[in-house]
């Protein structure tokens, strides 16, 4: 039985179509996540003077409310975690020092 010559497959087939369309959800999901931490930043960064940037005030209202993290509890522990996400030590947490702390939190919790 000699397979016909128009079952070959067309050279320029997209064998990866598949791989693509799983790519582009992934993108979905990730610019999804992105909005949604862009959203939380907004809310937060805007409550008092900045609205680019998390006062430590600001830091410690959206640990309580979004993670249910009370820094009350441990003032200490708050100023280390805020040191630690204030790479340029200008004393606010900026977007870009924001989304590495999330970015690096999603890493951990997909690990
Ligand atoms: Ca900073």
């Amino acid at each position: 039985m000699a397979s016909p010559d128009s079952c070959q497959r067309p050279p320029h087939l997209p064998l990866d179509s598949q791989q693509e369309s799983h790519n582009s959800a992934n993108m979905a999901k990730l610019l999804q996540l992105l909005g949604s931490i862009k959203g939380i930043f907004a809310q937060y960064a805007g409550k008092d003077g900045d609205g680019r940037s998390l006062s430590k005030r600001e830091l410690s209202e959206l640990l309580r409310e979004e993670f249910g993290i009370t820094g009350s509890a441990n003032k200490k522990e708050l100023d280390d975690f805020f040191d630690t996400l204030d790479q340029d030590k200008d004393n606010v947490v900026d977007y870009n020092e924001f989304l590495t702390f999330m970015v690096t939190l999603v890493a951990i919790m997909d690990a």
